[in-house]
């Protein structure tokens, strides 16, 4: 168990009754083996952002940036939740007013349980018609051929995820931002709290009154703000924490 101490606020908030907010980034799913996006071997140093997760790349090479879309299908079907995924499950089980904002698209937070729960930046496992906007939910790990097509109007499929310069699903962004704003804890785990509008979700609450404790081994932009920064990695951090507070590990949402 990590040796984190967190402080005595800190473990009666998480036993207390006020209401909780969660945002999770990639750090999150590292422990199960998917690279993040900015880290040392991270997802952005073999590939520019520009080029595969903008709407302008996929009009101008949609095979590129399927393969690269496909082959994280592939290894997030292939990978399993951590104990960062569980501990969260479970402090939602704990909880309400309860809910989880999350920026990854892996699918592993639902996979532990988590069902209050908001994509930000959608899901690996939705697709989307490019012609009628259409979606619908897909789970084989492998598409083929690629890219593939709408089974109504044979029109390009896309991956259902938000890329940037395209706008957050508003409906999802404005719970999240609720949420926020009503919360009496917020915990920000595995995000290195650098794209926008995710980013800001922490500093309207810390403007709310909330108290925002960061988990995450890195130093972040935002960690001179938090009101508790706990320097380690979430599959460890996350259950001492809730140990800490005496919530069980196994009850899932
Ligand atoms: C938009 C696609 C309106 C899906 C992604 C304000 C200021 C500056 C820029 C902007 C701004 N507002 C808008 C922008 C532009 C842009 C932006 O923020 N750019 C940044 C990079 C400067 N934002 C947008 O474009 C957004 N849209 O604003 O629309 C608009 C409309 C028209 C024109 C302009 C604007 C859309 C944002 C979403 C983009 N899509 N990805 C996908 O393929 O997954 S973003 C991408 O980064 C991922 O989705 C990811 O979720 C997101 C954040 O990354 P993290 O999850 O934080 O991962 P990262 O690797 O960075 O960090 C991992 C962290 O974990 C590290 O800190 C590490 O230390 C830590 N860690 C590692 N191991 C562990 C750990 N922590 C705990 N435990 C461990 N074991």
């Amino acid at each position: 168990m990590a040796s984190i101490a967190p402080s005595p606020r800190l473990v009666a908030l998480l036993r207390g009754r006020g209401a909780v907010l969660v945002l999770t980034g990639a750090g999150v799913s590292r422990e199960s083996g998917i690279a993040t996006f900015r880290d040392g071997g991270g997802l952005w140093e073999g590939i520019d952002p520009m080029t595969v997760a903008t709407p302008r790349a996929f009009a101008a090479d949609p095979e590129l940036v399927w393969r690269f879309y496909d082959e994280r299908r592939a290894h997030a079907a292939a990978a399993q939740p951590n104990p960062a995924h569980h501990a969260i499950a479970a402090l939602e089980a704990t909880r309400r007013p309860f809910l989880l904002a999350t920026q990854n698209v892996d699918g592993l937070h639902e996979r532990a349980g988590s069902r209050a729960l908001v994509r930000l930046h959608g899901s690996l496992w939705r697709l989307r018609c490019t012609a009628e906007g259409t979606e619908h939910d897909d789970p084989t790990p492998r598409l083929a051929p690629l890219p593939p097509r709408c089974a109504a109007c044979g029109a390009m499929l896309r991956p259902a995820v938000v890329w940037f310069e395209e706008p957050l699903p508003m409906a999802e962004f404005d719970r999240a931002e609720r949420a926020a704003k009503a919360a009496s804890l917020v915990l920000v785990v595995g995000t290195s709290s650098l794209v926008y509008p995710a980013a800001a979700l922490p500093l309207t609450a810390l403007a709310a009154g909330a108290y925002v404790a960061e988990i995450n081994p890195e130093p972040t932009p935002l960690t001179a703000s938090v009101r508790e920064h706990l320097p380690g990695e979430a599959g460890a951090v996350l259950p001492a924490l809730l140990a800490a507070a005496g919530i069980p590990m196994d009850r899932a949402a």
